[in-house]
């Protein structure tokens, strides 16, 4: 992919970081739980009212399957609401700030994995994600090579199947973001280890190599 034989990372730090980010309820905490078989603290019970992730938290993990050398740290982060006002690109202007004041002004993130609840209507309402200056800061110019939508709870399933709404979604709000390199995909329940980590390998496929060579 584009982003791993570009212009190399001026963070020389042999993690490799990936945020997670969504509307709050969409699976965010929950899929770092399954990825890295730790973090359940972190998982809302379905029954919550209110928003249970409320700060940017790191969270160093072994991922199954991922050499010892690989460091892996996914971010997880409190939703945006569009509702109150709150919206995604406020959410990437924080996560933007909290990554430089945590790691330096020269950090960099790995990846953005965009959770997204199938059976929730705004994002089809919604304007194309087309720019985040946020987004560009801290993942370089080819930030949109860095992100993988991830479309959730399918085992939900209300009145129809979900096709539409995921065709819906590929045409319109993610459009823009598939044509410069972005990625797609689904996770379809909960407790799937497996496809987590197989969502990270999105991202990180020889991400690893690359930043041992700067070593
Ligand atoms: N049915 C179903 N429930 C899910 C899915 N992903 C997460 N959940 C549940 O939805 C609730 C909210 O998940 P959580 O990860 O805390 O949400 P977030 O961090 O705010 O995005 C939790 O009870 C999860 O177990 C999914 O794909 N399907
Ligand atoms: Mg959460």
């Amino acid at each position: 992919m584009g982003c791993r034989s570009s212009k190399p990372f001026e963070d020389t730090t042999d993690e490799i970081r990936i945020a997670v980010v969504g509307r709050t309820g969409s699976g965010i905490s929950q899929f770092i739980h399954d990825a890295t078989g730790s973090y359940k603290h972190g998982v809302s019970n379905q029954t919550a009212l209110r928003p249970f992730t409320t700060e940017i938290t790191p969270i160093l993990a072994d991922i199954k399957g991922f050499s010892p050398s690989v460091k892996v740290v996914l971010i997880d982060t409190p939703g945006f609401d569009f509702t109150r006002g709150n919206s995604e690109h406020d959410k990437f202007s924080q996560l933007a700030k909290w990554v430089k004041h945590r790691y330096g002004s020269k950090a960099r993130l790995d990846g953005v994995i965009y959770i997204h609840n199938i059976w929730t209507e705004e994002l089809l309402n919604r304007p194309p994600l087309l720019t985040s200056d946020a987004l560009e800061y801290i993942c370089g110019p080819n930030w949109r090579e860095k992100v993988v939508f991830v479309s959730s709870h399918w085992n939900e399933r209300v009145r129809d199947d979900g096709n539409e709404r995921e065709v819906l979604l590929k045409e319109n709000y993610w459009s823009f973001m598939l044509a410069k390199g972005s990625q797609m995909t689904r996770y379809e329940e909960p407790e799937r280890p497996e496809k987590a980590v197989e969502i990270l390998r999105l991202l990180v496929g020889g991400l690893s190599n690359q930043k041992k060579e700067l070593r």
